[in-house]
Parts: structure tokens; C-alpha cells; sequence
């Protein structure tokens, strides 16, 4: 009886020393505008890598399920629309190789009509040979068509979620954005959150990221800023620069093990910034 939890604790330390800052996995989900005036074709990248580094890459299956969830008209419930069908497998470049990884066209009659989408990637456990643990991050990425609000501020009920408390593709550089780290729609307190600049461009003609990062930390603790949640299970970050900000809470999903080892179920949210455009007009 003593050993399992002793073994449960050693566990949870690896994990921690697995996302370790200059180590931390992220699945990248990009689409170049998440705040659009109209409905129009959408390119989406869905790349296991690290967000800040930009290598290496990890070799990505299928994923189990990727959709879109959105509320038809105000007041309904929001449905689930199936997007695996429009995935497409591509190579990219990792370092001196290439890895399995995604893209995927939503034509835009899928997103013609006004209000919030919420993208959804449920990726199948990737097995961590170097820790011999599997890692499956649920990844939400939310579009608005016309400035009219939809579901933006609701849970999807994913092991693994991040509630987003400010609409993910609103946000002004400088801006706070606030979240809730949930574990089957519970909150999770004092948990460590990872938060990474997207650093490096997608040159999608050559499916790799551009090899030069917009910043260079000075510091680890600088690449992938590791944040907690407090008692509510709530976490805020100042965003300080614009283009993609990735919030990635660790091991908060229920499920502990698959395939017979350890399963780190993390939650993903992919917030979007934009700089404040030049002051025009008088000062109110
Ligand atoms: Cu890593």
C-alpha cells in the first residue's frame, strides 16, 4: 500500500522535471486570424512542438477528434460540427528531419455565420520515449465571424479545459487575460500553468517554422514562464506582446495512465494579441 503513492509522488516529480521549462511540449494550433468580419476559408496548423524553441518537433497522430463547437442561434444549446474529415497529414521540419503533423482547410460556409467557434483538437496520447509517459493535450482555439458574441465563455466539458473568463481573440497587447484551469469541469488549484510565446513564424510553403525567433530570453524562466493557479483554481497574465500567447496546464486531466503508464492529460488554450493600432482623433 505504501508503494503505489510513493510511486504516484515519484511519478508527479518526473512530470514536473519533464515539463521542465526548456522541455515543455505544446500543441501548436494555428490559424492566422481568430477575429475575422466575415466568414472565409480557414487554414489551420496542428503541430506537436515546442511553442518558444520551435524544435524540435514530435511525430503527431491522427487526432481522436477535431470539431468545432458553436451556438446556432441565442439561447440554443451549441453543437459540435466534425472537422477530421478535412484534416490533411504533412511533414515538418524538426531540426535535421521531418515529423508527421497537420493541416486542415474549414471551407468558409462551415463559418458563415456570425458569432464564436470553438475549435477543438483531442489528440491521441503521444508516448514520451525519453520519460516512457504518454502526453495528450486538449488544445482550444476560438474564432469570432462578426464581432457578435456566441459561446466563447463556455466549458466544453473536456478532461482537460481551459475556461476562458476573456474572449481568446480580443485582446490588446498589455491586455490581462484570465482563465480557470478545470479537471472534468472542477477547478484545480495552485497548479502549475506554462505560459509560451509562439516565437518562430509558420512558413507553411516549406511546412517549418522561420528560423529566426522574434525574442531571445535571457532566461529559461523566460521561454516558458510557469505561472500557478490560485485557491479558485484562476490564473491572469498580462500579455506583453502581440501574435499568440499558449496556456498550457499540466496533468489536470482525470485520467493518470494509458497503455499501462503514466498519462499526463494537459489543457491548452491558444489566446491571440493585437497591438494597439495608431491613436487617431482628438482625446475624449
Ligand atoms: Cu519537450
Amino acid at each position: 500500500m505504501f508503494l503505489r503513492p510513493l510511486a504516484v509522488l515519484l511519478v508527479t516529480a518526473m512530470a514536473s522535471l519533464v515539463t521542465a521549462p526548456a522541455t515543455a511540449h505544446f500543441l501548436v494550433v494555428h490559424t492566422p486570424k481568430t477575429a475575422l468580419l466575415r466568414g472565409e476559408d480557414l487554414p489551420f496548423h496542428l503541430i506537436f512542438t515546442h511553442a518558444f524553441a520551435g524544435e524540435p518537433s514530435m511525430a503527431m497522430d491522427k487526432p481522436e477528434r477535431f470539431y468545432f463547437s458553436r451556438r446556432p442561434a441565442a439561447g440554443e444549446p451549441s453543437e459540435e460540427v466534425d472537422l477530421l474529415p478535412y484534416l490533411q497529414a504533412i511533414d515538418w521540419q524538426s531540426e535535421d528531419s521531418r515529423v508527421p503533423a497537420w493541416r486542415a482547410t474549414i471551407p468558409r460556409n462551415l463559418v458563415r455565420s456570425l458569432g464564436d467557434y470553438q475549435f477543438v483538437v483531442e489528440p491521441a496520447p503521444y508516448l514520451e520515449a525519453g520519460e516512457d509517459i504518454y502526453i495528450q493535450q486538449f488544445a482550444k482555439v476560438m474564432v469570432n465571424v462578426g464581432g457578435v458574441p456566441g459561446n466563447w465563455s463556455e466549458t466544453l466539458g473536456l478532461p482537460a479545459e481551459i475556461h476562458a473568463l476573456n474572449k481568446p481573440y480580443a485582446n490588446w497587447t498589455s491586455g490581462v487575460f484570465r482563465g480557470v484551469v478545470l479537471s472534468d469541469g472542477v477547478p484545480v488549484p495552485f497548479t502549475q500553468i506554462e505560459v509560451e510565446y509562439l516565437n518562430h513564424a509558420l512558413d507553411v510553403d516549406n511546412r517549418r517554422f522561420e528560423e529566426q525567433g522574434q525574442i531571445t530570453a535571457p532566461h529559461p524562466s523566460l521561454e516558458a514562464i510557469v505561472i500557478l493557479s490560485n485557491a479558485q483554481g484562476e490564473f491572469s497574465f498580462a500579455l506583453p506582446k502581440a501574435g499568440w500567447w499558449g496556456f498550457a496546464a499540466l496533468n489536470v486531466g482525470p485520467t493518470k495512465e494509458h497503455a499501462g503508464k503514466p498519462l499526463s492529460q494537459d489543457a491548452i488554450l491558444w489566446v491571440q494579441v493585437t497591438d494597439l493600432p495608431p491613436l487617431t482623433g482628438t482625446r475624449p
